[in-house]
């Protein structure tokens, strides 16, 4: 059987003419214990909730993914899709792809995320046990990852994190086999990774990877274990290759006809290319079939649930919002406006969370060791421990990358909607996650604080400039930057209601007005961009800004109207909606007097919205160590400067 998947391993690469075998050929035997034995899965049903996640965490080994889901049947995964490997179009892309075939359960390829993933997901999978019960809840999520995983730090952070909550169903077999691109890892790796991960609260032994009694005890040791548990399996690469075997020629090419002939002699697998024999077939069949008979009994333990919990675990799994959350966001944004709030907007998200955490009980919250500072704990929030899986409430630790990682997984699981925060500068340590929330359509939502020079004082290393336009560039990333505490709340409303993308809302440490005082429940920041306040007349300016700029561009607006000069003020909340909105409106709102652009941030991305003629006002450089209220005089970021630009456009 393991056989099986090594032949359509080079099979599909070598027609191709690109791709990775070794890595499928080496982990056959390994995949094909969990497989049969093992893993609870049942192709008819892919999305079963609670199925067995299996990541394929080294994602170039994606062959070996596809040739499973082939062998155990499931109906999108055809012979013919493997034959167009990497083709465009084909479900079968270079590496795992979530959305292209079911039995993808995440995007992998950037080594170390599917490791990074799979702690969400034994999270969640704890999680929502403690709340639906085990009778609902109740599976393991194993891991294939290699040696380049474990070198990765988005690896050693997640690791570490689920070491200290005690993830006992997460399961690494790891593809010890000693070989990376640049040849033997001894080349720039001498980790005992068995002493780390016990060193993380780890359980981790070593096996004969090809052993496939070996194999099975393992497994079986580590389910019963009280910790997570990496199993470092030793295997070959390229097993059965003759000469490639073991090297790090196969670790990424074709083998090529004569190695594959040899192969396949060495293997005793006399099959043309692509063809199982019938008997083969059948028991990957019949692996494939095992999960029906532990799906129908889920399903009927699922009925027995009274009918209120039975919809609010159906809710979850069909992404489904509580009807009363557009009612909350609407009450609050009125609280805003009666106590005429002057707050930052990190704490107008705050009080927001307050309410939102009640009203959608999946919302998991976190912060990467800045929660006083993210303001992301809502008060009636209690943390998530080792033991008591109960709480919403994430100690990410100082770990931006892992918390990121780990938000997709819990994103990608099901059941909880993740959020987490940092600060905005920090995005960075998170951004090769973020890229993969975005490139898989996850609604993960980042509360990033402290989002310009006007954080003051902890100085240029903490004060974001480029973080926006990098942001922005990102697509199918939503960037918020919400003007004051009403916007806050749409800004939440619209992240919430997006569940097919990530948000990322950049809010401030200093206080800001309120400048929303209109009553009634419109959403104004849906449209991304909106006039705040109209000129008195004909416009002769538009002053377009964001966030703690709106406020500023208010007063250059004020001061000119006292020379008698007409401005218009236009918020921004989000680019991303407002290029999505008709072409009308963008003029209606973008008007065709000239434009000033105000942003405590570089201009980059900026010119498109200020047409030839626009002046920016913004940061030119990185930023400074002083009080904030110090800082935007001197970098020239002022109602003052803002009024001048519009005079010297007239
Ligand atoms: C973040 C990231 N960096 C680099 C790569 C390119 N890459 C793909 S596989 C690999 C290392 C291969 O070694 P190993 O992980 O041991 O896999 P094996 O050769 O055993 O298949 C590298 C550097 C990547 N996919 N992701």
């Amino acid at each position: 059987m393991a056989n099986a998947i090594r032949a359509l391993a080079m099979d599909a690469v070598e027609q191709a003419k690109s791709g990775h075998p070794g890595m499928p050929m080496g982990m056959a035997d390994v995949a094909t214990v969990l497989f049969t034995q093992f893993l609870r899965f049942d192709p008819r049903a892919p999305d079963w909730p609670d199925r067995d996640r299996f990541v394929l965490s080294a994602g170039h080994g994606s062959m070996l993914l596809y040739a499973l889901l082939y062998l155990t049947g499931y109906a999108d995964m055809t012979l013919d899709e493997l034959k167009r490997f990497r083709q465009l179009g084909s479900r079968t892309a270079g590496h795992p792809e979530r959305g292209h075939a079911s039995g993808i359960e995440t995007t992998t390829g950037p080594l170390g995320q599917g490791i990074g993933n799979s702690v969400g997901m034994a999270l969640t999978e704890r999680m929502l046990a403690a709340e639906f019960g085990d009778d609902i809840v109740d599976h393991h999520t194993y891991v294939l990852a290699s040696d380049g995983d474990l070198m990765e730090g988005v690896s050693h952070e997640a690791s570490s994190l689920a070491g200290h909550l005690g993830l006992n169903k997460l399961i690494v077999l790891y593809d010890d086999n000693s070989i990376s691109i640049d040849g033997p890892t001894e080349l720039s790796f001498s980790d005992d990774p068995l002493l780390r991960f016990r060193g993380y609260g780890w359980a981790a032994e070593r096996i004969d990877g090809h052993d496939h009694a070996a194999i099975t005890d393992a497994i079986r040791r580590a389910q019963k274990s009280d910790r997570p548990s990496l199993i470092a399996c030793r295997t070959t690469i390229a097993f059965g290759a003759p000469t490639k075997a073991g090297t790090a020629a196969a670790h990424g090419s074709p083998l090529g006809a004569a190695e594959i002939t040899g192969a396949r002699e060495r293997l005793g697998w006399s099959e043309p290319p692509f063809v199982i024999p019938e008997d083969i077939r059948a028991e990957w069949r019949e692996a494939g079939a095992r999960g029906e008979a532990l799906r129908r009994a889920w399903e009927t333990r699922l009925r027995s649930l009274s009918t209120g919990r039975r919809d609010e675990f159906l809710r979850r799994q069909r992404k489904e919002l509580p009807p009363d959350l557009d009612q909350a966001i609407a009450k609050i944004c009125d609280d805003f406006r009666q106590a005429n709030a002057k707050i930052a907007t990190r704490q107008a998200s705050g009080t927001v969370l307050d309410t939102l955490t009640r009203v959608v009980p999946e919302l998991v919250g976190g912060s990467a060791d800045l929660t006083p500072s993210n303001n992301t704990k809502a008060k009636e929030q209690k943390d998530v421990r080792r033991g008591d899986y109960s709480g919403r409430y994430i100690r990410y630790g100082v770990r931006e990358h892992g918390m990121a990682a780990a938000m997709n997984g819990i994103a990608v699981h099901g059941g909880l909607i993740p959020y987490g925060g940092t600060f905005l500068t920090f995005s960075d340590y998170a951004r090769p996650s973020i890229r993969l929330a975005a490139f898989m359509g996850v609604g993960v939502v980042y509360v990033m604080t402290h989002d310009s020079i006007g954080l003051g004082e902890d100085g240029p290393t903490h004060q974001p400039v480029e973080h926006l336009a990098a942001l922005r560039a990102m697509p199918g990333l939503y960037v918020y930057r919400p003007a004051d505490p009403v916007e806050t709340a749409e800004c939440w409303a619209l992240a919430l209601h997006r569940r097919d993308a990530p948000s990322l809302l950049a809010l401030t440490r200093q206080s800001l007005p309120l400048l929303r005082h209109e009553a009634g429940s419109d959403n104004r920041s849906a449209r991304g961009a909106y006039v705040l306040a109209e000129a008195e007349g004909e416009r002769q300016v538009t002053l377009l800004a964001t966030g703690s700029e709106v406020s500023l561009a208010m007063t250059a607006r004020d001061a000119l109207a006292r020379d008698g000069i007409r401005a218009a003020v236009v918020s921004m909340p989000c680019w991303e909606l407002f290029e999505k909105t008709p072409k009308e409106y963008q003029d209606s709102v973008l008007g065709s007097a000239p434009r000033v652009g105000v942003e405590a941030a570089v201009r980059f991305g900026w010119d498109r919205w200020l047409g030839p003629r626009g002046a920016f006002i913004g940061m030119a450089g990185f930023g400074a160590s002083a009080p904030g209220e110090a800082l935007f005089p001197h970098f020239g970021i002022t109602p003052e400067k803002v009024a001048e630009a519009a005079r010297s456009l007239l």
